[in-house]
């Protein structure tokens, strides 16, 4: 078939049974314990969550369904022979669990083309809001606007057994996916370019339209960088607008998705005060004077990673492949031979090595892309394809809804005392 629902309806009956073995068969097996300093250290490393769309290893980065960025890369139908992974394509794997052919993935562009209309009312919304608006706080409330028409809560409202929730789900899911790329060209063109909108171009597939939609002499291959971009997908649950829109404002914090945008910020400072190619030791002590401004270096460090981060190796091989002159990516080439260094002297940082923002901005920048405050946005479309298939399986499943323990400092000392 080449209906992904079909594809997906047929992936339900398996994963169900496993389930339900797991639960009867090893219910009372222990996963971890969690001590103290990870209660009071942000709940880092508790292994508390079922995810079957994806696993993040400390040593090898992601894995989609047990595939890692460059065997996806290899394996995924491109939009053009051997040409970077199709989202489309990454979507039927989150949801299956199997990799699509390229005529299932070209399903996929169709069926999200047929749903891509933004509604007025949410335009109306968007262009109503101060234009000084960060793109990510648009960015929710166009999602939120779009709340309006959840056929899961109307379904909801109707009563709908438990066991058929999924199917609302997995349309809110899909009418969320197929409009982002509309809603994120609409804040663009608002923001940026005085509020004209581009229409859709039927020909073209999911992200090559976000890439038209924007407009504006975007550099040929901005589509594929898009793709390659989106194809880095991640983490969040529940009514699938409320839930994106919920996730897309913790995506907005600058230790998060937001580091994207105070990546190239950091990066430009570099350039204002140090020029196109500063020293190893001039950038050295740029590092060390922001370290000791009590700020962190963006781009570097992440909670689970300990090694540098596919993604960034991902991204990195594009710039080698299509701008290996371009200023902007020696200057972050040389970043990465310096900071890591300088992190691990501090003695404290956990994983010195760079992230998928300290290379992101830069390609960017290159595609004509210029608007830094604009990047979390497309970081949080492309998420979406991850988080929202995640959400189609978690009702699927009839996941219980989350409800971790929280404890006081009292209750944490009277458990040490008493054990
Ligand atoms: N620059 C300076 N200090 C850093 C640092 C960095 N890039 N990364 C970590 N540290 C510091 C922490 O602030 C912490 O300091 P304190 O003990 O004084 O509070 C110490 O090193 C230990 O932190 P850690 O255990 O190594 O890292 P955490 O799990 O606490 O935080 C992260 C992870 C990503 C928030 C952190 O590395 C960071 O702030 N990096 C810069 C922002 C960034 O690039 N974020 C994007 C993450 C990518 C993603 O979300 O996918």
């Amino acid at each position: 078939t080449t209906d992904l629902k079909a594809a997906f309806m047929e992936a339900i009956p398996q994963e169900m049974e496993r389930l339900k073995m797991l639960k009867k068969e090893h219910g009372a097996a222990v996963l971890g314990q969690v001590t103290v300093e990870q209660a009071v250290g942000g709940m880092r490393g508790i292994p508390a969550l079922l995810w079957e769309t994806s696993l993040l290893d400390a040593e090898e980065g992601i894995r989609f369904r047990g595939y890692s960025i460059p065997e996806l890369q290899e394996r995924l139908p491109g939009a053009k022979p051997g040409g970077e992974p199709l989202p489309e394509g990454m979507l039927w794997l989150l949801l299956t669990g199997q990799i699509p052919t390229a005529e299932q993935a070209h399903g996929v562009t169709g069926m999200l083309r047929e749903r891509s209309a933004v509604p007025a009312h949410v335009q109306q919304v968007l262009a109503a809001l101060p234009s000084g608006t960060h793109p990510m706080t648009q960015l929710c409330t166009a999602v939120l606007a779009l709340q309006s028409g959840s056929k899961f809560a109307a379904a909801y409202d109707q009563g709908v057994h438990k066991s058929k929730y999924w199917e609302p789900v997995y349309e809110d899911s899909m009418d969320l996916i197929a409009k982002l790329p509309g809603i994120a060209a609409a804040i663009y063109r608002n923001t940026y370019k005085g509020g004209a909108r581009i229409e859709p171009d039927p020909s073209l597939d999911w992200a090559a339209n976000l890439a038209h939609q924007m407009g504006a002499r975007l550099a040929p291959r901005s589509d594929e960088l898009l793709c390659v971009k989106i194809a880095s997908v991640g983490s969040a649950l529940s009514d699938p607008y409320l839930s994106y829109a919920a996730g897309m404002a913790g995506l907005a914090g600058p230790l998060h998705g937001l580091a994207n945008q105070e990546t190239l910020r950091w990066v430009h400072g570099v350039q204002q005060e140090l020029g196109e190619s500063p020293t190893k030791e001039q950038l050295r002590d740029y590092v060390w004077a922001t370290l000791k401004g009590g700020k962190v270096v963006p781009g570097f460090g992440h909670a689970v990673l300990r090694k540098t981060d596919p993604r960034y190796t991902c991204l990195r091989g594009f710039a080698q492949r299509h701008m290996p002159e371009y200023p902007l990516f020696r200057l972050v080439s040389i970043l990465y031979e310096v900071v890591p260094d300088i992190l691990m002297q501090t003695g404290k940082v956990k994983n010195p090595y760079p992230n998928v923002d300290a290379h992101s901005g830069v390609l960017l920048q290159y595609y004509g892309i210029t608007e830094e405050r604009f990047y979390t946005v497309l970081f949080g479309v492309s998420r979406a394809l991850g988080v929202l298939s995640q959400g189609i399986w978690s009702r699927t499943l009839g996941l219980p809804i989350e409800r971790p323990k929280s404890l006081t400092i009292d209750a944490m000392l009277q458990h040490v005392a008493s054990n």
